[in-house]
């Protein structure tokens, strides 16, 4: 019991204090194969403490952390801010802005593998609720992030009479 009611303690903090992950692409991945990132990026909400996942087969790409203007040109011979290429690259996202990535294999970019998103700021480590949650979020999901890391620990009293 105790470690079922640990384990449910974990995932409500989980959801409070680590960001989402995100699959770049979804199922197909990191590919030339006539995916828009545009439109995989569009429907998302990036916030700081998010990681990005671009997976892909290492010897065909990589993953390029670029300025705006190498991103618009897809010109991968400015010096770029982060090279990966694991093929299953996890990409902290640290700080809140404009984040842009390419391919840099030749023509990969200009082949649509490229990926401009926004990452906007959301303290993580406050304890005041103004810091914890964006100011959109309606009084209901407030109440609620809070019974979900109040009430594990209630439980974890009670079992440990
Ligand atoms: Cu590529």
């Amino acid at each position: 019991m105790a470690a079922f009611v640990f384990s449910v303690t974990l995932l409500a903090l989980s959801c409070v204090c680590f960001g989402a992950e995100h699959h770049v692409g979804d199922s197909a991945g990191w590919t030339n194969k006539g995916v828009s990132y545009d439109h995989w990026a569009y429907s998302k909400i990036f916030q700081v403490g998010d990681t990005l996942v671009f997976t892909y087969k290492k010897q065909m790409h990589n993953v390029m952390q670029v300025s705006r203007e190498a991103f618009e040109t897809c010109n991968s011979s400015v010096s770029p801010i982060a090279v990966y290429n694991s093929s299953s690259d996890s990409i902290p996202l640290q700080t809140p802005g404009d984040w842009y990535f390419i391919c840099g294999v030749p023509g990969h970019c200009q082949a649509g593998m490229r990926l401009a998103i926004k990452v906007s700021a959301l303290p993580s480590h406050g304890t005041d609720d103004a810091y914890m949650y964006p100011s959109s979020a309606s009084p209901v999901i407030k109440y609620f992030s809070k019974l979900a890391l109040v009430v594990p620990f209630l439980l974890i009293g009670i079992t440990h009479v």
